[in-house]
């Protein structure tokens, strides 16, 4: 019987590091620290159901320590992991209003954007949560927190880890495949479990916060009514399925095929998703697996941030379903 080859994620960023002969090794060991720290906050979000039996988070446990939210754990534990010397000099992160300057990293070379747990109001609930990470090169002509400032076709890498039935990490590098791996608890190890991802051309699910159905602008309303209607030889109605956790949605739907919408709304005329840390790295992982993001009119990888929380409409997953709602907002 042929045996099926166990890699692990450090040989598989290894070999890829090997085949890039310009490659300092730095980029590898910064995916190195978030997988060690996605480990951690994997372990804590696995036990977050207990925590309520041994101390509710925010206050005080047994031991008498403050018990962290996890949010603000997965944040601490991230910050701590990219601040070996020598890698990362700048961090945006969702939880924090200004960026963090790593004043001893001042001549390292990468600038690392993310949302440490994503899917807040998932968190108490037991329901699919992730982290959502964007590595970009420091540009010589920035400086501090502008550095985290990049438009998303700058990034050298992005991914995201999901905390599900189990723990998955996915990553992309700038032109290269997204893979996915699998962590094992039990030997603390992510093996290659999902080999050059690639998203279905067209999909069946369609994912959006239909509450918010009356507040959208008519060509959005449009395209929901389409994608509902029956029609078999078409391949209609289209199937719902919403989290409410973007990198549940999406993870579900780049393997299954389908569309992520949060589009803006007449009160929130940049709809709520923020574009450096969630729209931009799940934008470079999607066209590079075959798909598309949008904000509708541009895609998103090609937007010029210009403040670190900038939010976003975001249209992403399978190409077709991506094109077809954007002729409908023209329309
Ligand atoms: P968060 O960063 O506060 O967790 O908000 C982002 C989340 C996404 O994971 C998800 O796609 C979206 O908010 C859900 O929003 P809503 O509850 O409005 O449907
Ligand atoms: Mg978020």
């Amino acid at each position: 019987m042929k045996q099926r080859k166990i890699t692990t994620i450090e040989q598989h960023i290894l070999d890829a590091e090997r085949m890039n002969p310009d490659a300092s090794g730095t980029l590898t060991q910064i995916l190195y620290d978030l997988a060690l720290a996605s480990k951690i906050i994997s372990r804590e979000v696995n036990k977050a159901g207990l925590v309520s039996l041994l101390g509710v988070t925010g206050t005080t446990n047994v031991q008498g320590e403050v018990v962290k939210k996890l949010d603000l754990f997965a944040n601490d534990v991230i910050i701590q992991c990219l601040s070996e010397p020598g890698r990362v000099a700048v961090v945006g992160s969702e939880e924090l209003e200004e960026a963090v300057i790593l004043r001893e990293n001042s001549h390292a070379s990468y600038v690392v954007n993310m949302d440490p747990l994503d899917g807040s109001s998932n968190i108490d609930a037991n329901v699919s949560i992730g982290t959502i990470f964007s590595i970009l090169e420091m540009n010589p002509e920035l400086s501090g927190q502008a550095q985290c400032l990049q438009a998303g076709s700058r990034q050298v890498a992005a991914g995201y880890i999901i905390y599900g039935s189990s723990t998955m990490f996915v990553y992309t590098t700038r032109d290269g495949t997204v893979n996915g791996f699998t962590l094992d608890p039990s030997v603390g190890e992510y093996f290659l479990s999902h080999s050059n991802i690639q998203t279905p051309q067209r999909g069946r699910i369609y994912s959006v916060n239909e509450g918010n159905y009356l507040k959208w602008q008519e060509g959005v309303k449009r395209y929901l009514k389409y994608v509902q209607a029956i029609e078999p030889d078409d391949d209609r109605p289209m199937t719902s399925r919403y989290i409410g956790s973007l990198v549940a949605d999406f993870h579900r739907n780049l393997l299954y095929g389908g569309i992520f919408m949060y589009p803006a709304d007449y009160k929130h005329p940049c709809g709520k998703l923020r574009l450096l840390y969630e729209a931009s790295p799940l934008a470079l992982v999607v066209n590079n697996a075959g798909g598309l993001a949008t904000d509708g009119k541009r895609p998103i990888l090609e937007i010029e941030p210009e403040e670190l929380h900038q939010r976003v409409p975001l249209f992403i997953g399978s190409r077709d379903n991506v094109i077809q709602v954007m002729e409908f907002m023209k329309q």
